[in-house]
Formats: structure tokens, C-alpha cells, sequence
């Protein structure tokens, strides 16, 4: 059984999908990311940098449990464990982890910082809005050119790298980006998302979700508590 730490946001869908993908048993273990649960020790304890996900599978490598935060290493290792969806060949391989790298380096920060100054922010900066919404284009932009050569992002077969992306464009709305301009990318999206494994991903803890843009959530985000030493 694995215990994934976890709330229903892009980083979190990542895992329930690949969870639901591989038909691992898990335990979802909500922590309220809007309420402050992420600074809690027993928390930190496994997430030291305070975002879900984190998982604790009594079962790991050795036979021993083992902690994992950073939800690209999390694909990895359930990838690993479950010998799926890290490419067939040892080239497919190494192009998952390419574009794994890209979602986790690239899109997934990027996009974020496009959400928080189009969405959260309490004011328009319009330097920070051009800014992240023109990245946000750009990064759509080198997924449709990948996506005009091949199915998916490593190639013929659906692997981690499109689990890792998929959860961040289905905000591509708020994010600035006009779908029209991106057909193979739509393509991909409505592929992934017609996958019942991922539609049972996407409603863990769905009723959990709220919207994060109270003054009391800012803070814990964003203000005084997020940046509080501990
Ligand atoms: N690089 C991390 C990012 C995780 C992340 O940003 N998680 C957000 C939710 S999507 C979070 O827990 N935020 C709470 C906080 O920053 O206090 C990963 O991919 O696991």
C-alpha cells in the first residue's frame, strides 16, 4: 500500500494518474495545502520543501519503507516499480526523461508563475503578466512542434513525461494560451484526458478543491506563513 500525501492541484493529479495508470493500491492523505497542513513537522518530515505530493510506500526497494518527495522522482520510482510507462526501449527511455525534465524544470514552473500573476495576484503587474503569459506561449509552442512528429512526448507510446505535462494544460485557458493555436497539442490533451485512468485520477479528493484566493490562503501561500523560519 502507498500513502501519497496529497491535494488535488496539477503536482497531485500527476501521481493520482499514474497511481490509477498502474493499478497500485494507495491511500490518498489529504493535506490542505490552503490551510497551512504542508508546515506541519510530520509533514515536513517527508516533504522538507512543504508541497505535496510525498508518498510513503511500505514497500520499497529493499523490502523497507521508503519517503519520496518531488513528484517527478515519484513517477520515476512508481514507473520503476510498476515496470510501465517509462518507455519500451532504452531510446524511449532517455526521451521520457528528457520531457520529464522539461514539465518539471520548465512548463510546471513557468505555467505556475503564469497562473499566480494572471489568477492569484492582487494586482495586475503588467510587466510579470506579458512576461509569464508570453512564456506560457512559447513553452505551448515547443509541445506542439514535438506533438506535430509524435503521438506522445517520447514517441509512439504514452509515458510519464505525458503524465507530468497533461495535468498543467488543462489550465491552458488561464494560463493565457489559446488551444486554436495549438491543434496537435489538442490532439494529446483530449487523448489523455478520454483515459478513464485519468478521469479516476482527477477526481481524488476533487471535493477537497477550493478556490486559493482568500486573504487567510494568500498568506499561508504566498505571504507571512510560507516564509516564516521554521
Ligand atoms: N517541484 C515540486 C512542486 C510541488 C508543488 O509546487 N506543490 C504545490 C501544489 S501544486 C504545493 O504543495 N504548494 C504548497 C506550498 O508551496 O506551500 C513537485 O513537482 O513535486
Amino acid at each position: 500500500m502507498i500513502d501519497v500525501y496529497t491535494w488535488p492541484t496539477p503536482n497531485g493529479h500527476k501521481i493520482h494518474i499514474m497511481l490509477e495508470e498502474c493499478g497500485i493500491p494507495y491511500r490518498a492523505i489529504p493535506v490542505d495545502i490552503g490551510a497551512g497542513d504542508q508546515f506541519k513537522p510530520d509533514f515536513l518530515a517527508i516533504s522538507p520543501n512543504n508541497k505535496i505530493p510525498a508518498i510513503v510506500d511500505a514497500d520499497g526497494p529493499d523490502g523497507k519503507p521508503i519517503a519520496l518527495f518531488e513528484s517527478g522522482a515519484i513517477l520515476v520510482y512508481l514507473a520503476g516499480k510498476a515496470a510501465r510507462f517509462l518507455g519500451d526501449t532504452d531510446r524511449e527511455k532517455f526521451e521520457c526523461l528528457q520531457w520529464l525534465m522539461f514539465q518539471m524544470g520548465g512548463l510546471g514552473p513557468m505555467l505556475g508563475q503564469a497562473h499566480h500573476f494572471r489568477i492569484y495576484a492582487p494586482e495586475k503587474i503588467e510587466y510579470a503578466f506579458n512576461r509569464y503569459t508570453n512564456e506560457a506561449n512559447r513553452l505551448y509552442g515547443v509541445l506542439e512542434k514535438r506533438l506535430s512528429q509524435s503521438a506522445y512526448l517520447a514517441g509512439d507510446n504514452y509515458t510519464i513525461a505525458d503524465i507530468a505535462c497533461f495535468p498543467w494544460t488543462r489550465s491552458a485557458t488561464n494560463q493565457g494560451v489559446d488551444w486554436n493555436d495549438f491543434p496537435n497539442t489538442k490532439r494529446w490533451f483530449d487523448e489523455i484526458n478520454a483515459r478513464p485512468a485519468v478521469q479516476r485520477g482527477l477526481s481524488v479528493l476533487a471535493s477537497s478543491r477550493k478556490a486559493l484566493t482568500d486573504d487567510k490562503t494568500r498568506d499561508i501561500l504566498f505571504g507571512k506563513t510560507q516564509y516564516a523560519k521554521r
